[in-house]
């Protein structure tokens, strides 16, 4: 069965939405795999996960919000539970994401300079599923 990796970001901790999130993965059927939480990540492993984006100029506000307070991190499996996933937490950027989206119904206005705080983080391919799996769940 197709797997995906996804977060419950900072934002989405701090403001009591872990219920929320799981419920809505639970009400669509897919499975939860795997289910962790993560009192305090490193700058390294967001860079990792990030790797694409680490070069960018809009990137240190990135670092440091996903830096900032704990985060859920866990595997959900399903029928293409990839695609599934993304439309379930909507466009990337709040001002975007359709109402009904997970980020659509939670995530807030940010400011230009400030790192968008969309509530969730999904794989976006089969390739980066697989790898972020390895990064955040490989044993070490
Ligand atoms: P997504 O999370 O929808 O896959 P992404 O992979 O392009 O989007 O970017 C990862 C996260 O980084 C995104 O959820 C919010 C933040 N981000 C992306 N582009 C940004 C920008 N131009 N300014 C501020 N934050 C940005
Ligand atoms: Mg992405």
């Amino acid at each position: 069965m197709e797997q995906t990796f996804f977060i419950i970001k900072p934002d989405g901790v701090k403001r009591g939405l872990v219920g929320e999130v799981l419920k809505r993965i639970e009400q669509r059927g897919l499975t939860i795999e795997k289910l962790e939480l993560r009192s305090q990540i490193s700058e390294e492993l967001i860079d990792q996960h990030y790797q694409d984006l680490v070069g960018q100029s809009f990137y240190p506000p990135i670092r440091e919000f996903m830096t900032s307070g704990p985060v859920l991190v866990g595997i959900i499996s399903g029928p293409k539970v990839i695609e599934t996933w993304r439309t379930m937490m909507g466009a990337t950027r709040p001002e975007e994401a359709l109402p009904g989206t997970i980020r659509g119904d939670f995530a807030k206005a940010s400011d230009e300079n400030q790192a968008i705080q969309n509530v969730v983080h999904g794989s976006d391919s089969e390739e980066s599923a697989k790898r972020e799996i390895a990064l955040w769940f490989e044993e070490k």
